[in-house]
């Protein structure tokens, strides 16, 4: 397959002012009509016109009201090109697709009866020929026909301008979108949905209708949806003052999707997950996550819509972006500081735990990549969430002011127009007049900086340097890396835990010192900070907030950790340091049991484990503190006392060895759950959130807590244990904590653990978004292995056609249940081989999305190694291979 570059880039030669299309909606062929105003690019010397078109029948294509026949009009890969084409030109395309035969789930596809489109990336060319390019935007106006029984809702963007009846039973619609956009923005729906809806009135006064669609008998599990878009209407006027351009803005849910939604304009469609919630059917996560989701999607109406990407290269342009908004708006919605940084824990484990992998491995890429052979792989954890980290560095360079005036700057500049990340950094730079040159190596470089800390007290001359050094692994193509521009905020606290007001020699005389959080610019190799005035030898707080998306290597020790868990204001360190210090044992712990299998004779590993516990006590002592510090959010202490999971910490192992992982994660798990008993029951029954269901922060926080604690306790396996979970089982009344339940019951011995299952599937036979959570739970369970998970593909309720589905027990066991999925025998490898072939059959975006399982297969050791290569090299030589999956499987073997 063909490798797109960044630096082939040229403008369009034909630019589109107007498109007028028509749908006879029909599963089995649907007829478009697309009527396309184009004139010549004077920015292009080139008189080509170049249409991109993918499993169509081309019915009719006449140029100026002339039939165009074969010869007049090349036809190849992909391309219809028209050579030497006049000035100004009207195309006439008919085309024909085959909507329900279409099980890629992008262009226009059917999922449970219904019409449904995706067009980004590149969906649009499955309706019709067309520029299929991001910087050709236009004005779209759609006429959709349909069966008016089966069919009585149809939609597409903008404003609905007319409807009315057909003969033989066929209705119409007519849509007009008022402003131009990319085809990957255009949208239909047409089935039988219905709505909740509701008018709502802007800051301006301007009153919209806000509808979200749904299919029949789920009208009870859309108002969170709702809420969250009147919130995110409402963040984005205050924070941005950005308002909704308008009249109506749809949300439509459906149960088929590749991603977890599009931002369509004023119609965006949704995966069923991130619309459909009430307390019987959705987890604390899932509220947070669709608010989360609708105000992403809402968002990208500014970063994204009315300003969009030149190129696929510049994805990140509005996908960092617009993650850096989403995660804004979460945080705001909760208010408080402590609301804020349990939020910016959670985003930061995210990017640990899949960002770094990825730019450690062989698909690592740049947030603005230079080349792809398919865009599909590049919706990833680099362009979204390291690509927020870099949007949040701007904040973090010019303060909530700056970076407001930088977006009004890009607005005003930009609206309307497709762009590059380069103007973006241009328009902060611009608004807040300072150079930032090199912070362009943060698009342009991949890999994730490792920054190293050392530090040096003078208490004669009351002076404290931080000498900073940075360092880049190559990465694939990029061998040399050359310094990043990383903002390091610093706080110095001390003896008593308290912070130090910060005085930088570099300040010069007469600033006033009260600032205690100051924000270090490392742009060099290597850089010393000098702090004045530092009364005591001080215990560091670096990369306060994780001002910065690197790994931070600091010489803490076990004391210094235990004092910054209990004391530095700055929430996001404090948690850093508790997990700092479990990381420790957990490695040491690793590194036995390791130690203890190679030896080769027989020893308990109990006592291996016993022996090299040495720390865990500490560990237990500082966890207990948090535990029972009720000052603290439930939420945060939730977090404090989880423990970094296997895969966070493979990735701090020079070479994998799962077994070891989980077998020391478990040890220490079970260690504190034993030390730490009477504090976490008490936890426990102090975290109970009686009377109705509330997803706010507060009471999710608590049901957090109470869980965790729950999670310890089973880890004993003895029957109180089993009667708590099995009670808190019966009595639910929430998601939350019924599935928290189950998993507790899932992973012990306890007797009623199999009827649980049971009843929990009869329960929810009915809800899908349910039925995906009973797949997971027991896909992720320590003690499935792959005869289990094989024999669950079985199920009656299994396929692989629905992506949730298959996410729910193929994923979660490939990559949420390592100790089982890396047995010793690769069998684990071989039923991962054979899924990805299945799926690349049916949906080759979800097959190459599973393909990525096996990324950091360098990183085991050689017997599990030979193993996996063996299972890439049977999908790479499989027939029919996706480009998706050829490029990640390529990737991954080069
Ligand atoms: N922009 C879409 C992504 C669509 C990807 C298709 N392969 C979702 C989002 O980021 O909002
Ligand atoms: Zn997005």
């Amino acid at each position: 397959p063909t490798t797109v570059l960044r630096k082939d880039y040229t403008v369009p030669a034909f630019l589109v002012d107007t498109v007028d299309m028509g749908f006879d909606l029909d599963p089995a062929a649907t007829r478009i009509a697309t009527r396309i105003t184009m004139r010549r690019n004077p920015a292009s010397g080139s008189k080509e016109i170049v249409l991109f078109g993918e499993e169509l029948e081309l019915v009719q294509l006449r140029l100026n009201g002339k039939q165009l026949k074969p010869g007049q009009y090349q036809l190849e890969a992909g391309k219809l090109r028209i050579a030497s084409a006049p000035a100004k030109v009207v195309l006439e395309i008919e085309t024909l697709t085959s909507p329900e035969k279409n099980t890629s789930l992008m262009g226009l596809y059917v999922s449970n009866g219904n019409f449904f489109t995706q067009c980004e990336a590149e969906g649009f060319r499955k309706i019709t020929y067309f520029p299929d390019r991001p910087d050709v935007m236009a004005k779209y106006t759609v006429m959709l026909r349909a069966d008016k029984k089966k069919y009585p809702v149809l939609l597409s963007n903008g404003n609905l301008i007319e409807e009315g009846d057909l003969a033989d039973g066929r209705h119409y619609a007519k849509w007009e979108d008022p402003f131009k956009k990319p085809s990957y923005l255009f949208a239909l729906v047409a089935g039988n949905l219905v709505c909740q809806e509701q008018k709502y009135t802007l800051k301006s006064g301007r009153e919209v209708l806000l509808q979200v669609w749904v299919e029949d008998g789920n009208l009870d599990k859309t108002q969170h949806a709702m809420d969250s878009l009147i919130n995110s209407i409402r963040w984005d006027e205050e924070r941005f003052g950005l308002e909704l351009d308008l009249d109506r803005f749809m949300i439509v849910a459906v149960g088929d999707f590749n991603m977890g939604a599009m931002e369509n304009k004023g119609l965006n469609i949704f995966n069923t997950k991130y619309v459909l919630a009430n307390p019987r059917i959705a987890t604390d996560v899932d509220y947070a996550n669709i608010e989360a989701v609708v105000g992403h999607e809402y968002f990208h109406n500014w970063t994204g819509n009315r300003v969009t990407c030149r190129d696929w290269f510049q994805l990140s342009l509005k996908e960092g972006l617009t993650v850096f908004r989403d995660q804004e708006f979460s945080a705001d919605m909760v208010g408080t500081d402590s609301g804020r940084a349990v939020k910016r824990i959670d985003d930061v484990r995210v990017l640990r735990q899949a960002q770094f992998p990825e730019d450690a491995g062989p698909m690592a890429h740049s947030v603005r990549p230079d080349s792809y052979v398919e865009i599909n792989n590049f919706y990833t954890v680099t362009i979204y969430e390291k690509g927020a980290e870099v949007v949040r560095m701007y904040q973090t360079l010019f303060g909530r002011d700056g970076f407001r005036k930088g977006m009004d700057l890009y607005f005003e500049r930009h609206d309307g127009q497709a762009v590059e990340c380069d103007d973006f950094r241009a328009a902060m730079v611009d608004a807040n007049g300072r150079d930032l040159s090199q912070f362009e190596r943060w698009y342009s470089q991949a890999g994730t900086p490792r920054v190293r800390v050392q530090s040096k007290y003078d208490s004669a001359k009351k002076t404290y340097e931080l000498t900073l050094t940075q360092t880049c692994a190559p990465t694939p193509g990029q061998a040399k890396k050359l310094p990043f521009h990383i903002p390091v905020a610093v706080g110095l606290l001390d003896s008593k835990g308290k912070d130090m007001p910060l005085r930088l020699q570099a300040d010069g005389k007469g600033k006033a010192n009260t600032e205690t959080t100051r924000v270090l610019e490392l742009t060099k190799a290597e850089q010393t900070f000098r702090f004045v005035e530092v009364a005591e030898q001080p215990v560091p707080s670096i990369l306060r907030n994780f001002s910065a998306p690197v790994v931070l290597d600091v010489e803490y020790s076990d004391a210094e950790l235990a004092f910054l868990l209990a004391h530095d204001s700055d929430p996001f360190n404090r948690w850093e340091a508790g997990q700092r210090l479990a990381t420790r044992s957990l490695l040491v712990l690793t590194a036995a049991v390791q130690d203890a299998s190679q030896a080769g004779h027989v020893v308990a590993l109990q006592d291996v484990l016993n022996n090299a516990a040495s720390n865990s006590g500490a560990l237990g002592e500082a966890f207990g503190l948090i535990l029972n510090d009720a000052a603290l959010d439930a939420a945060f202490r939730e977090l404090a006392l989880t423990l970094p999971s296997e895969t966070l910490l493979a990735e701090q192992t020079e070479v994998i060895d799962p077994q070891a992982i989980h077998t020391s994660r478990q040890y220490l798990r079970g260690k504190l759950g034993q030390a730490l008993k009477d504090d976490l029951l008490a936890a426990y029954h102090a975290n109970q959130t009686p009377g109705a269901y509330s997803p706010d922060a507060e009471a999710s926080g608590k049901r957090a807590l109470k869980n965790v604690a729950l999670s310890y306790l089973i880890q004993a396996d003895d029957e109180a244990a089993h009667a708590l979970a099995q009670q808190q089982y019966d009595n639910a009344n929430n998601m939350t904590d019924r599935l928290a339940a189950l998993v507790a019951l899932t992973n012990s011995s306890a007797p009623g653990k199999a009827a649980a299952l049971e009843k929990f599937y009869e329960d929810f036979a009915q809800e899908a978004l349910v039925i995906d959570k009973w797949f997971a739970l027991q896909a992720t369970a320590y003690t499935a292995d792959v005869a289990a998970i094989r024999a669950l593909s079985e199920h009656p309720a299994f396929t692989l056609k629905n992506p949730n589905r298959a996410r729910s027990l193929i994923f979660s066991f490939c990559s949420g249940n390592p100790v089982n999925f890396h047995a010793v025998d690769g069998s684990g490898y071989e039923f991962w081989a054979d899924q990805v072939i299945a799926l690349n059959g049916v949906n080759p975006q979800v097959a190459a999305r599973l393909a990525r399982s096996l990324d950091r297969w360098r990183k085991y050791a050689p017997a599990l190694q030979e193993k996996m290569r063996a299972a890439l090299q049977r999908v790479a030589a499989a027939p029919d291979l996706s480009k998706d999956v050829l490029e990640v499987i390529g990737k991954a073997l080069a």
